[in-house]
């Protein structure tokens, strides 16, 4: 069943054990703050090597894309960047973006053939994506493209806030009663 290969935590992303961490990045691969500085933060210069490689190679990301780096020091091998909208009052495209940046992601790791992956709430924080909305397009846009994504046996939602957190327990707990 797809929908038992998702499950939310509270908690810090640069600590997870999985394959790649999803980081919320720019579309210049520039790091930042919020979740994006606390990987690389954590991750060491590696990460803003590779992606200032991809920089020069590609000019950047486009929002609702996703590239993918080493994780340096991190605990996960490999930082996929998903670039998501900044959140305009909705009609701008902003939830057509925020689901491909993660079908982006979940592509990309498939590709790679990567097992397990965490995402954080993209474009929740600095970006104003209201938290409710975003819950519903990252769950759905997983649950959409885990089918074509067979080596992927896991997908972790790591929500830092609390209300984010009460949100996806809620949404995934639903699968549970099916
Ligand atoms: N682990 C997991 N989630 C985290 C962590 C962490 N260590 N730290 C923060 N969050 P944001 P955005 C959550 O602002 O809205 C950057 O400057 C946070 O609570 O990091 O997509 C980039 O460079 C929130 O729910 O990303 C971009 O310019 C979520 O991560 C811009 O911000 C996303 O918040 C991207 O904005």
């Amino acid at each position: 069943m797809t929908g038992e290969r998702m499950q939310a935590i509270h908690g810090d992303i640069t600590r997870m054990e999985v394959d790649a961490i999803v980081n919320a990045a720019n579309s210049g691969l520039m790091g930042g703050g919020g979740v994006d500085g606390a990987i690389h933060g954590a991750g060491g210069p590696a990460i803003a090597q590779a992606c200032r490689e991809i920089r020069e190679r590609q000019g950047g990301c486009p929002t609702g894309e996703a590239v993918i780096t080493t994780g340096g020091m991190l605990p996960a091998p490999y930082v996929i960047h998903a670039v998501g909208p900044v959140w305009r009052g909705g009609n701008d495209d902003e939830d057509a973006l925020l689901a491909s940046a993660y079908r982006s992601s979940i592509a990309l790791a498939a590709q790679h053939g990567l097992r397990t992956l965490a995402f954080p709430n993209i474009s929740t924080g600095v970006y104003g994506f209201p938290r409710e909305r975003a819950a519903d397009i990252a769950i759905a846009a997983v649950l959409e493209q885990l089918p074509s994504a067979p080596s992927i046996v896991q997908v972790t939602f790591v929500c830092f806030d609390e209300e984010n957190y009460r949100l996806y327990q809620q949404r995934l707990g639903a699968f549970g009663e099916l």
